[in-house]
């Protein structure tokens, strides 16, 4: 064991928003002290709020502030934290910054730089796991030159598709569908990799339609043991930006499930990994997954993977930071249930999912059984186009996957937000949704099958099922003398008719 594992009582966190809130709440219960960094923009966030300590390191822009890797190490050295959560985006997979972390003497809580590196590296990450026996897309090996990726182009056929070494989360890549278009791809996604990423190595993939995305979380202690908590279905997402996560996925068996678990986990000891991880897949309908790319950090959609596992995963990272050793045997860890999360955007789903900024004049959220919400804004709360969109994230359990969408439903419909647009109808439309019920979806489906067109219908079809109801429960026994009227939600209240 290295000496950047050890044990720790207090940790700066990296981060903002709900995350930087969400790690707080698992060194509390850990007795772990909190150390938060603000923006300009973020004087008054929740997490500064919530943090023990708090300290201001600049500007509203990220790279005047939480991308800063000095000024984050120097509050480390002023508040005498010992440990440091990058949790998601910004910092969190930069390889650089873990190793400046231990050059620092401080606890990085992630992977070592090592395993970051080479998860970084699309092309490096794709061998690396092919070594390890985990099934990847039919493709080309690295150092290939143009000619040779051209003619491993057509030895695989068509269609194809050119990613780049440096890209991931879906940047830099080009579908290719007959001969005559391969040439001017690679030299285009070439072009576009060399721009956004200083690096214009690219290499080819068989294309797969109509795949699902499915990932394994993972957790490793520092001394090479690791686990895995099942899958998340994440195929509900628009432009590489997830909207709807679940776990287990509905097109997962348990012996698939049992499969991909067994390689991800030899990959995690293949990298000498520590802490949480996840493994993204793409499946095939006929249940084959192909290894897409590793993400070396916590994820926005982990609490499905904790209600569901009965887990915190966050504790669970701090103590493999602080080198304990893993509670559980693989046999010991089974689903339970099922969840699902909803991001709640503050963007217009009927106007192309455009941003809404603005104060959030009012926000009541929703509670009670089987509900969780993550959240880092308050009534008052400015959103602004500094940082992302996401108000909330509304997590709801069930005994079942129909018990789960009820909740979901419910929940939706508490939500009172004011001064800004947000994606909820989009939610509740997708939840009512006859393929959304049935599974029948894949990573195409918000952008080419889905329409909010007919939301209004829907809604007016719920509208006159109520009135229906309404004028059966006046005219039956034990009629209370009740109307309906139509709430902002679409929802059917009662209002008292007549005298109260
Ligand atoms: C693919 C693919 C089809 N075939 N690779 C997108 C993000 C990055 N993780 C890899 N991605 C894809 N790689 C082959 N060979 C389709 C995608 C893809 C995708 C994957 C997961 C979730 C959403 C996606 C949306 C579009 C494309």
């Amino acid at each position: 064991m290295s000496l950047h594992i050890r044990p720790f009582k207090k940790l700066l966190v990296a981060n903002r928003g709900e995350i930087a809130v969400r790690i707080m709440r698992g060194c509390r219960d850990m007795g772990i002290e909190t150390v938060a960094v603000y923006s300009d923009a973020d004087r008054t966030a929740p997490h500064v709020r919530y943090a023990d300590e708090a300290y201001h390191i600049g500007g509203s822009l990220s790279a005047d502030s939480y991308l800063v890797v000095e000024k984050l190490l120097n509050v480390a050295k002023a508040s005498g934290a010992e440990a440091i959560h990058p949790g998601y985006g910004f910092l969190a997979e930069r390889a650089d910054f873990a190793q400046a972390c231990y050059d620092a003497n401080l606890v990085f809580v992630g992977p070592p730089p090592h395993a970051i590196t080479v998860m970084g590296d699309k092309q490096t990450a794709r061998e690396t796991a092919k070594a390890a026996g985990v099934p990847i897309v039919p493709g080309t090996s690295p150092g290939s030159t143009d000619e040779q990726l051209i003619a491993a182009g057509h030895e695989i056929g068509f269609p194809l598709l050119v990613k780049a070494s440096a890209g991931g989360g879906g940047k830099g890549m080009r579908p290719v569908h007959s001969a005559d278009q391969l040439e001017s791809a690679i030299a285009g996604a070439r072009r576009e990799a060399t721009a956004a990423f200083g690096d214009g190595t690219v290499y080819l993939e068989k294309l797969i339609q109509n795949g699902r995305h499915i990932e394994i979380q993972l957790l490793s202690d520092a001394h090479g043991n690791s686990v895995h908590f099942g899958e998340r279905e994440c195929s509900l997402q628009r432009r590489h930006q997830k909207l709807i996560e679940e776990a287990p996925s509905i097109a997962v068996t348990p012996e698939t499930r049992a499969q991909m678990g067994a390689v991800s986990t030899a990959l995690a000891k293949e990298i000498n990994y520590v802490g949480v991880g996840t493994i993204e897949f793409l499946m095939d309908n006929d249940g084959s997954f192909y290894f897409l790319e590793m993400n070396t950090r916590l994820q926005v959609e982990h609490p499905v993977t904790e209600l569901v596992y009965g887990v915190d995963l966050v504790k669970e990272q701090l103590k493999a930071a602080m080198g304990e050793p893993l509670a559980w045997a693989q046999e010991e860890i089974v689903p339970q249930g099922w969840a699902i999360e909803c991001r709640i955007n503050a963007e217009d789903p009927f106007s192309n999912y455009m941003p809404s900024t603005g104060k959030l004049t009012h926000i009541e959220l929703p509670t009670g059984g089987g509900v969780r919400v993550d959240t880092g804004v308050f009534a008052g709360y400015e959103i602004t186009p500094y940082y992302d969109p996401m108000i909330s994230k509304l997590i709801c359990y069930g005994a079942t996957r129909d018990e789960a969408i009820a909740r979901t439903l419910r929940a939706l419909d508490e939500y009172q937000i004011t001064g800004v647009i947000t994606n909820i109808p989009f939610h509740r439309h997708m939840l009512h949704n006859p393929d959304f019920r049935s599974g029948a979806f894949d990573t195409s489906y918000v952008e080419k099958q889905f329409t909010m067109d007919t939301y209004e219908r829907q809604e007016q079809v719920a509208a006159a099922v109520a009135a229906v109801l309404a004028t059966h429960n006046r005219t039956g026994s034990g009629s209370n003398g009740q109307q309906p009227t139509q709430r902002q939600s679409g929802r059917t209240t009662w209002k008292t008719f007549g005298r109260a």
